[in-house]
């Protein structure tokens, strides 16, 4: 009976007969006008999740950094966390059966999952402010109700806001109040509270220069102002009133082109940072004295928090094990000031956030970043009873104090996902009790010299890698190639592998000097070009 309205329903979102899309590092993503007929299926299939897991599942439809006329699909599982990883071939199957295999993809879904299709279910769908949104996440119901699925539209909202919505939602409003609002509040209420124990803080300290990426993070930053009051005061830029979303602004493009966004005014030494399209990165940075910018990615961010949890550790005197989760991008200074003076343990997993929560809850406090800015801190339960138990009793003043510092961090930080805003929130705090200026968190370890390009193949699916993307072993030769380019600079190192967000191939390198980055960048980005299939120019030499 179902699959009959699935089937007429689906005429509406036809497929275009023959297209093939891959379920990337963070879902589909691709032109918007591909998508319409993914919509209506990623509906169906959280409609079949949420019946598997009895639980609400989540649909954001967004293309985050990607440029404007890209869309995109991000499904939230139980907890908050990006939909598991075996459910992914599900997704794919369904994206890309013709009409007439529809039918079967779906029963065969049902049949393998035992799924019980009398089970209620429940998606809760958000998206971005992409001109193409509105119609898609339409797309998205029409494939819910199709199944006859329950659905809340949350409209426009940031990535985490709908995560966070779905993990309060299924843990009985235990995470926090299950809207929008109560996102507001929850944050904003630990955030003045960790905020409180700073003193003398200087007025340097309460102003921040904000790019929104002219995306949905400045409309929900403006938006939680009302809650912040004057604990923290925000000017913003890119708000989205002029320029398009993510062009020469936000997070990617800072931290990609290392020169700070346009549509913003910064004076010397004062802080700044940006979002991404869909809020759920974020990256600092500041010009100093002499003009010259410097960028606090992810790795500087991972590195300030862990500090100042692993600080508050010692005061509590709990036995928490803490560890760093970060990727190939990580800066070698920065894994390198983690492991031997800070005496972290850090560990490497593939990109997309998907791979890295996981490994970071394998620890009672996990805290993971990539490079590019998107990232959070995970606490276990058990790390969660003790310190918010200790945060109670009659310990000594200053362990209670940082029990009660620990508890307002582990309340602000948004743990189903990386949150530029609850990021943000979180190194405002730390820079503001640690009485710290940008340029001196800045100066915690100085980055080794780096450059990220992108080259265009025609299938970057011919290059696959291994180590945690850290080596290729196809195409034969690639990786031999790169070595031998390596070595031609002091503290080198370099490694490609295809984007699951964009057409290209993604290239990294870095070395002593910024020259030396550059050039043994474009070096390897000329390898790929020539043993991969480059299509277009030949990539040219970094000014
Ligand atoms: C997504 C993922 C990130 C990943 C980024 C780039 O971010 O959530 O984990 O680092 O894509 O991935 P790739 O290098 O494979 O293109 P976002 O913010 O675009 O959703």
């Amino acid at each position: 009976m179902y699959l009959e309205a699935v089937l007429k329903s689906s005429s509406r979102h036809a497929k275009p007969a023959g297209l093939i899309l891959q379920y990337g590092t963070a879902g589909f993503r691709t032109k918007a006008e591909d998508l319409d007929h993914v919509m209506y299926r990623m509906g169906l299939l959280a409609v079949l999740r949420s019946k598997k897991t009895q639980s609400a599942i989540g649909v954001v439809v967004t293309a985050s950094h990607n440029p404007e006329e890209d869309n995109g699909v991000k499904l939230v599982d139980p907890m908050g966390e990006m939909l598991a990883q075996a459910w992914e071939v599900y997704a794919t199957l369904l994206a890309n059966a013709e009409e007439h295999e529809l039918q079967s993809v779906v029963t065969d879904i049902i049949q393998q999952e035992s799924i019980n299709m009398q089970e209620e279910a429940f998606v809760a769908i958000g998206r971005d402010t992409r001109p193409s949104s509105e119609t898609l996440s339409q797309a998205v119901i029409d494939g819910v109700t199709a199944l006859e699925a329950t659905y809340h539209d949350h409209g426009l909202v940031t990535t985490p806001q709908l995560h966070y919505i779905i993990c309060c939602r299924n843990t009985g409003g235990r995470y926090g109040e299950t809207t929008v609002v109560g996102y507001y509040k929850k944050l904003s209420r630990a955030f003045k509270e960790l905020s409180k124990q700073a003193h003398g803080c200087s007025d340097d300290h309460k102003c921040l220069n904000v790019d929104g990426a002219n995306g949905i993070g400045a409309l929900k930053l403006r938006e939680m102002e009302q809650y912040l009051q004057s604990a923290l005061s925000v000017r913003l830029y890119n708000d989205g009133s002029k320029g398009k979303l993510n062009e020469v602004c936000g997070a990617d493009y800072v931290k990609v082109q290392q020169k700070p966004p346009e549509g913003i005014e910064m004076e010397a030494g004062e802080r700044c940072c940006s979002f991404d399209g869909d809020a759920d990165r974020i990256v600092y940075y500041y010009n100093d004295c002499a003009g010259r910018f410097h960028l606090l990615d992810g790795d500087k961010i991972a590195t300030l928090i862990s500090t100042f949890i692993k600080e508050l550790l010692v005061k509590v005197n709990l036995n928490l094990q803490m560890a760093v989760v970060q990727t190939a991008y990580a800066n070698g200074s920065s894994t390198r000031y983690l492991e031997e003076t800070m005496k972290v343990p850090v560990y490497c997993t593939k990109t997309g956030v998907k791979h890295l929560h996981h490994k970071a809850q394998e620890f009672d406090i996990g805290v993971y970043f990539e490079a590019n800015g998107h990232g959070t801190v995970l606490f276990s339960k058990t790390a969660d009873e003790q310190i918010r138990q200790l945060a109670r009793e009659e310990a000594s003043d200053e362990r209670r104090k940082a029990a009660q510092m620990l508890q307002n961090t582990i309340d602000l930080i948004n743990q189903t996902v990386g949150d530029a805003i609850s990021d943000m929130l979180v190194i405002e705090a730390i820079l503001s009790l640690k009485g710290l200026t940008v340029q001196q968190w800045d100066a915690i370890y100085t980055d080794l010299p780096n450059r990220q390009l992108k080259v265009k193949v025609a299938d970057r699916k011919v290059i696959e890698t291994t180590d945690a993307e850290r080596r290729t072993v196809k195409p034969p030769g690639l990786q031999e190639k790169i070595d031998g380019l390596v070595k031609k600079y002091s503290q080198s190192r370099a490694f490609v592998r295809p984007s699951g967000t964009e057409d290209v191939v993604r290239v990294y390198a870095e070395a002593d000097t910024q020259e030396n980055a550059d050039a043994l960048a474009h070096d390897v980005s000329l390898a790929v070009f020539h043993m991969a299939g480059g299509v277009g120019d030949e990539p040219k030499p970094l000014k």
